[in-house]
């Protein structure tokens, strides 16, 4: 219970925006016009589960004037600020890549945006600049790839040379889209080897639905943490692609495998530094409820993956008993925590369901009413 005392899983300001697919973008009731209304809203999360402490941004779509404003209006609702993501995916300047452009004035604007990022860092007191790209080919020959790499490394060396003392860079890498021949930072390795030749304030950031169908992510989990480089996680579910649905929908049995080798590997404690983000929307659900159940999926596989009896599934391994250590892990998987982490709750002040409690509050029904008018945020901002 200790160490489920100190997860803290960062809520992304994107959740709580419309979203949807390139068919429709559906538009709700009550949602946030602005990026203190997305804070208002994930703080609600916090208040109802005491798990997500932090709200991570995506610039520019979280832009504000006054960013140290926005963390002391954060702070008022008893949220603080997060990872700081940034956005060369959304510019026309940058069709053909950003940080692996061939024209040095894209690449310059590209490398110029993480330092505002870095900007926005040191007013929200952000620890984590958190990049992905999505820069790559859609043909063979289309591009140099080596010479891609080559100005990838460049441009990641001048923005980590502008990180503070406190800062860190987390490189997150996608096998896939919107590049579809290949992409700049496909995999971990590449992500690790990047990240490898800046220094110690750079690792990397795993999202979960950024692997081909069947990855072993577990196993990544172990590499990274072996190699003192796993950063940060995006959590999320997928069915078929980078489909951002709710984290341990698809696959709760995935999930504590994830979480088992998380403790395994030492990333629950705080020495390791590991973020727990999610990266997901909410296309048809609603989205407080949403980031509510996440947030306790996560903590539910974790309160499982920690019930493993690590001696005794050692000592199996050990002397080749290969269904005894199945059966140990698979006895820790079946459990149910959810009355163990009901009680745990209540004995902490919170409800001990966070859903229900949610849903008797009010608040949905009174920022329906409230926010009416104004353009409603979605997940291009
Ligand atoms: C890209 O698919 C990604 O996972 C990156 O983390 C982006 O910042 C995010 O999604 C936007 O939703
Ligand atoms: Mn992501």
């Amino acid at each position: 219970m200790d160490q489920l005392a100190r997860q803290s899983i960062e809520v992304p300001s994107w959740a709580y925006g419309n979203s949807g697919t390139r068919f429709k973008v559906f538009g709700t009731p009550g949602t946030p016009r602005t990026p203190e209304e997305k804070i208002a809203d994930a703080a609600q999360v916090h208040r109802h589960t005491g798990l997500a402490p932090r709200v991570a941004l995506h610039y520019p779509w979280d832009k504000v004037d006054d960013f140290a404003a926005l963390g002391r209006f954060a702070e008022d609702h008893g949220v603080g600020l997060g990872t700081i993501n940034s956005n060369t995916f959304q510019n026309d300047d940058y069709k053909f890549g950003s940080l692996t452009h061939t024209d040095p004035a894209i690449r310059r604007q590209a490398i110029d945006h993480h330092l505002q990022c870095i900007e926005v860092m040191n007013q929200t007191g952000s620890q984590d600049l958190k990049i992905w790209l999505a820069d790559g080919t859609n043909y063979p020959g289309q591009g140099d790839i080596r010479g891609r790499q080559d100005r990838l490394a460049d441009s990641l060396q001048q923005i980590y040379a502008q990180l503070g003392e406190a800062h860190r860079l987390v490189l997150e890498y996608k096998f896939f889209e919107p590049a579809f021949y290949h992409t700049d930072v496909p995999d971990w390795g590449t992500a690790f080897v990047q990240t490898l030749a800046l220094g110690e304030k750079a690792s990397v950031c795993l999202d979960t639905g950024h692997h081909a169908p069947g990855t072993n992510i577990e196993f990544i989990v172990a590499q990274l943490l072996r190699l003192g480089k796993l950063g940060s996680f995006d959590f999320n579910s997928r069915f078929y692609a980078d489909d951002d649905l709710i984290v341990g929908a698809a696959d709760p049995f995935q999930l504590f495998r994830i979480m088992a080798e998380v403790i395994r590997g030492g990333g629950l404690d705080a020495e390791n530094g590991v973020v727990f983000m999610l990266d997901q929307c909410h296309n048809v659900e609603a989205k407080i409820p949403g980031q509510i159940r996440s947030v306790l999926n996560v903590q539910e596989m974790t309160a499982r993956a920690l019930l493993l009896d690590h001696e005794a599934l050692a000592a199996a391994q050990e002397s080749g008993d290969v269904l005894g250590a199945n059966e140990l892990y698979m006895d820790a998987f079946y459990t149910d925590v959810r009355p163990a982490l009901a009680e745990w709750r209540a004995s902490r002040g919170l409800s001990e369901n966070p859903m229900a409690a949610f849903a008797r509050s009010g608040y949905q029904e009174g920022i329906n009413a409230a926010r009416v008018g104004g353009t409603q945020a979605s997940w291009g901002a």
